[in-house]
């Protein structure tokens, strides 16, 4: 019902909604709405109630948490179920945990900070507190685990679409799991598996995406490399808006790869990637590549051309320009 009363709250902007409105939309009484009120404030949200005006919502704690994230969800599965946490080593654990528990596919874990925040290859991923989304979905794909790979260029496709529907700024993908904006990396990916060879039991989707920190907020190391959507477009973003939006995209590009196969996910994905049609260098577990980047093939796996005219296939690797 909180979840209710936050869209309700949210959606009337700026204007005041008189209590009668809401207890009409709602299908409770007006003392009701006003216990709800209640409960939000004792939460951090600061709402306006002016006598025959009603009430209006001054300011949101911009939080991730389910009533949150709820609030603006327009999904069927993706982002229904919500794990919520403060503080976790990675979100990755507890997701790995629901999963092993049976959790449906698209149950999300979020949390306000990351003390372990991983990335790829044991690298850190750094994730301070209420700046930005760390976050794990749960999938339950029908398909062999040689697709999996997929997943990553799918996901890098929903949270490009989802930050560009919610701010307009021109996100790029760069093979295989980073987002940049203005050539810095603005979010990572990180998928892992729990599967038999031949079978998926779940795909634990970690994303990393940097919202509302400051340049000096990033460690001295990553402070040239990384950006925020705050440092990159106008003011706050509202986190649960954006994720809301991500699991949007993400719900429609994942089921439409599960009835169609890969090919509008690549499509999608060749017109938001910056990667293809660039000189790189790539390095791999085993070795460093250096060429022109030619494509992805149809299961994701990028061509690169070498000096001398030889085409490799790289599953895996760090791309440099
Ligand atoms: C990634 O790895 O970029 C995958 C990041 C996945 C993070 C999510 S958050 C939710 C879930 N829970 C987790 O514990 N993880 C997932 P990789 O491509 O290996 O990049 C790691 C490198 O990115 C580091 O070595 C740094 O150079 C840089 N980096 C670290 N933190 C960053 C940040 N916040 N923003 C931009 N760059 C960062």
């Amino acid at each position: 019902m909180r979840d209710k009363l936050l869209a309700i709250l949210h959606d009337s902007g700026s204007s005041y909604i008189s209590g009668q409105e809401i207890s009409d939309k709602l299908g409770i009484s007006r003392t009701a709405v006003w216990k709800h009120i209640e409960e939000l404030r004792k939460k951090g949200y600061k709402i306006n109630a002016v006598t025959k005006k009603g009430y209006k919502m001054e300011y949101t704690p911009n939080s991730i948490t389910a009533d949150e994230i709820n609030a603006y969800l327009d999904t069927k599965t993706f982002g229904r179920v919500v794990h919520s946490f403060d503080q976790v080593n990675s979100t990755q654990i507890p997701a790995h945990e629901a999963a092993r528990e049976d959790a449906p596919e698209g149950t999300i874990v979020v949390a306000e900070e990351q003390l372990k925040g991983k990335g790829r290859m044991g690298r850190p991923f750094h994730s301070p507190k209420g700046t930005g989304l760390w976050c794990s979905l749960i999938l339950r794909p029908s398909f062999p685990p040689q697709q999996a790979p997929q997943l990553t260029l799918l996901t890098a496709v929903a949270i490009a679409e989802g930050v560009r529907k919610v701010t307009d700024l021109p996100v790029d993908i760069k093979w295989p799991n980073d987002l940049l904006i203005a050539d810095k990396k603005i979010a990572g990916i990180l998928i892992e598996m729990q599967s038999d060879p031949d079978e998926i039991h779940a795909v634990i989707v970690g994303f990393g995406l940097n919202i509302n920190q400051k340049q000096e907020d990033f460690p001295e190391d990553i402070q040239s490399r990384a950006t925020s959507l705050a440092i990159a477009g106008a003011g706050q973003y509202n986190r649960a808006q954006l994720l809301a939006e991500i699991l949007k995209q993400y719900e429609y590009w994942y089921f439409r790869m599960l009835e169609e196969g890969f090919g509008p996910v690549r499509e999608k994905w060749e017109a938001l990637a910056v990667t293809i049609g660039k000189y790189i260098t790539a390095v791999t577990t085993r070795k460093t590549l250096c060429g022109l980047a030619r494509g992805i093939t149809k299961d994701g796996v990028l061509l690169l051309e070498t000096e001398d005219g030889k085409i490799e296939y790289i599953y895996s690797a760090d791309i440099h320009e």
